[in-house]
């Protein structure tokens, strides 16, 4: 009997069987029945262990392989035909090769184990927008995040059975050696090989590796765009509501953002969510960009979280929750640093006893995360199922640096823009393996992400223009900048809501700003500081530019770009040459 009415579905799975050899061949289907049962065998074997279900029902915890705790980007391939197609942004092989060397360790690996196909559709069943695929894995763990992280079983086979194309994503934990962990993508044959890893983005293939490594590919060639952006509704107290997406890089506050609490000071106003962490956007017949998040839950950094923090991350993963290198208490309770809970750990992310805070610590990895269903979110939005999208009235691109990037800038227009998107640089984090705090260029939050060469990335952004006639306002803020003693000068977290509302307020042409060589920044009346705690001069730092400064930054992004040779987009060269101009003038 066959499962499946697409005979190119149901003869890769053969060929896959054929080479990985499993005991046993589940379809998963996506039922709830289905998630309890994987569930409780994981519970069986120890891949789980359950949490104090009183406090925290239906909440589990995994503990990875100390070795297996953040993406591998060293161990990352894009697998085009040329190599000149992936790009110096990414680590190329050879298609055929790469094949030979990744299909050598799927030979037999599945001996022993079960082998479920996972249909899963990215964004809403009914999207056009929406995308599907099928991973496979012998990772009950992976399943059961795929449940909570997309649109998974019989909905998504259905329509793969109706449109007839699919993402081929297949996955083994293997042996988890880091000698033996590669992350193979084949944006020309639509399809991911992961092998090595039990870890988030190596392995829940839907995320990283479809959703932007492939899509981004995809989207080039179809005229969309697929992002590393979060999407948030901000209603205001007229009840209008207008649409944002953000590109900050992995562990720097996009799920805090995507949640953000209004301050005492705005009542009145509120954000909703969309998505935390990757957007797909297309052109509208109205010329205005929509976008759709191809995700349905969030796989969050969990130190960190508190009431005070992100109240609604707090409440999203009080239940049904997957908790994945976290602390426990002796109540067992899911424990981390900043959970502010006051609680004291008993044991830490490698199963360690501790017998204080410090001792043994840190409790949580610090890359430890939250597998949490999106409408758990207090302020989810509902307009995350909607078919069409959401209009997007401004993209925020930021990232974390000490020094120099201002509060707010707004770009001068939209190949501007695309300069500052291109221009970005963040301090690394524990999200990936490597050193941690210090700066790089991330163009977009997209250096690790990006499926294809970067000059030619560049080049489709600026093509939008010819596409839409109504593109949203481009922007890059900074909520880290520090002084010399390390001091934070910008509250952040809610207070960022008055930020949001100066890029809206410029997008509708009512607030002022100063035009500076590297955008318009706010005045100092046009950004509402009412009942905000901030010294006037640290104000007057976060609002202000350092010429000297740009021109060096201005100086390495324009290496930087000329690193791309010839296929960098004149048009991006022209950017940069027109603001190092504005800075020398
Ligand atoms: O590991 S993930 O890629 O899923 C999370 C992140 O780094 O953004
Ligand atoms: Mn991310």
């Amino acid at each position: 009997m066959s499962n499946t009415s697409n005979t190119a579905l149901e003869q890769w799975i053969k060929e896959v069987a054929e080479l990985t050899k499993p005991d046993r061949i589940v379809w998963c289907n996506g039922s709830q029945d289905e998630y309890q049962g994987l569930v409780d065998e994981m519970l069986a074997n120890g891949t789980l262990s359950k949490l104090n279900q009183d406090d925290y029902p239906n909440c589990y915890l995994h503990r990875s392989d100390p070795r297996d705790v953040a993406r591998v980007e060293g161990a990352t391939m894009i697998c085009t035909k040329t190599e000149i197609d992936a790009g110096p942004n990414n680590i190329w092989m050879e298609p055929t090769a790469a094949h030979e060397k990744i299909d050598a360790m799927f030979d037999g690996c599945m001996q022993g184990r079960t082998m479920y196909v996972v249909p899963y559709c990215m964004g809403p069943i009914a999207s056009p927008l929406s995308r599907c695929g099928v991973e496979v894995t012998d990772s009950p763990y992976v399943v059961a995040n795929m449940k909570i992280m997309t649109r998974m079983g019989q909905s998504a086979l259905n329509r793969i059975e109706k449109e007839g194309n699919f993402v081929k994503g297949l996955h083994s934990t293997g042996e988890l050696d880091p000698d033996r962990r590669f992350i193979m993508h084949f944006p020309e044959e639509l399809s991911i090989k992961s092998y090595g890893s039990g870890y988030g983005g190596n392995a829940l293939l839907g995320k990283k590796c479809h959703a932007l490594r492939i899509a981004s590919y995809q989207a080039r060639s179809e005229g969309w765009l697929a992002e590393h952006m979060l999407i948030l509704g901000l209603t205001n107290p007229e009840g209008v509501t207008r649409y944002v997406a953000a590109a900050f890089p992995s562990a720097c506050g996009k799920t805090n953002l995507a949640m953000l609490v209004p301050p005492e000071s705005h009542k009145g106003w509120k954000v909703s969510t969309i998505g935390d962490d990757i957007a797909w956007l297309q052109p509208g017949k109205d010329g205005k960009l929509y976008a759709i998040n191809p995700e349905a839950g969030f796989f969050g950094v969990v130190p960190g979280t508190s009431p005070k923090t992100n109240y609604n991350a707090y409440k999203s993963i009080e239940q049904d929750t997957i908790f994945t290198n976290v602390g426990v208490t002796a109540d067992n309770n899911p424990y981390w640093e900043g959970k502010e809970s006051g609680e004291t750990p008993v044991i830490n992310w490698k199963g360690e006893p501790m017998t204080s805070e410090t001792d043994n610590g840190p409790a949580a990895h610090p890359n430890s995360r939250f597998t949490a269903h999106a409408t758990y979110n207090p302020v989810y939005s509902p307009e995350s199922e909607n078919p069409g999208g959401v209009p997007i009235d401004a993209i925020i691109f930021g990232g974390r640096r000490r020094e120099l990037a201002p509060l707010i800038y707004e770009a001068k227009d939209w190949a501007h823009g695309v300069l500052v998107g291109a221009g970005m640089a963040s301090e690394t984090t524990a999200a990936a393996t490597g050193q941690v705090g210090v700066v790089r260029r991330d163009p977009m939050a997209m250096k690790p992400f990006c499926g294809y060469n970067f000059a030619d990335y560049f080049g489709h952004w600026l093509s939008m223009s010819e596409k839409s006639d109504n593109l949203p306002g481009v922007f890059h803020v900074n909520w880290f900048r520090r002084d010399e003693d390390g001091r934070f000068l910008w509250p952040g977290f809610g207070e960022n809501l008055r930020v949001l509302r100066w890029a809206l307020d410029r997008v509708d042409g009512k607030a002022d700003a100063v035009e500076t060589a590297i955008g318009y920044l706010p005045t100092a009346e046009s950004l509402d500081t009412n009942d905000l705690d901030i010294a006037a001069d640290d104000l007057e730092a976060i609002l202000s530019i350092d010429k000297n400064q740009w021109a060096a930054e201005m100086q390495a992004v324009g290496e930087y770009l000329e690193s791309y040779g010839e296929r960098l987009p004149a048009a991006l060269r022209d950017e940069y040459k027109k603001v190092q101009a504005a800075l020398a003038a």
